[in-house]
């Protein structure tokens, strides 16, 4: 499933360019095209959801896979031993401006505490 408007579908494709750093049969992650933090990895499913919760229910194998994923590239950037922040931005309140489900992966500093 792919939707041709959107601009992660794209990068799946390989029409838009992206630094990948992990990618499976299912799973892509890249570099946040403008990084918040030292490591700022965006992970996704390759297959178009528009946010979290419809990725989660309609493929819940898949939404398990991403959030492997991201572990891993967690580990590859070397961040997982002093700690990362795992983030889904979801709807326009909680900020979410690109509508393919996409987890990112912060990490490389101290991030502070959010909305706690
Ligand atoms: O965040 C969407 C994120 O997507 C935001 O941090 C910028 C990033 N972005 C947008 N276009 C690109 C490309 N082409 N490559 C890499 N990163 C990109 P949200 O959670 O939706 O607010």
């Amino acid at each position: 499933m792919t939707d041709t408007d959107c601009i992660f579908c794209k990068i799946v494709a390989g029409d838009i360019p992206s630094t990948k750093v992990l990618e499976t049969d299912r799973v892509l992650a890249f570099r946040d095209l403008h990084p918040k933090a030292p490591t700022h990895v965006l992970v996704i499913p390759k297959e178009h959801y528009r946010d979290t919760a419809a990725l989660a229910a309609a493929d819940p194998e898949l939404a398990g896979a991403v959030l492997h994923a991201a572990a891993e590239v967690a580990a590859a950037e070397g961040v997982a031993e002093d700690g990362w922040r795992l983030l889904a931005n979801t709807g326009a309140n909680g900020g979410q401006e690109v509508f393919h489900v996409h987890f990112h992966v912060f990490g490389g500093k101290p991030l502070g505490r959010m909305l706690s």
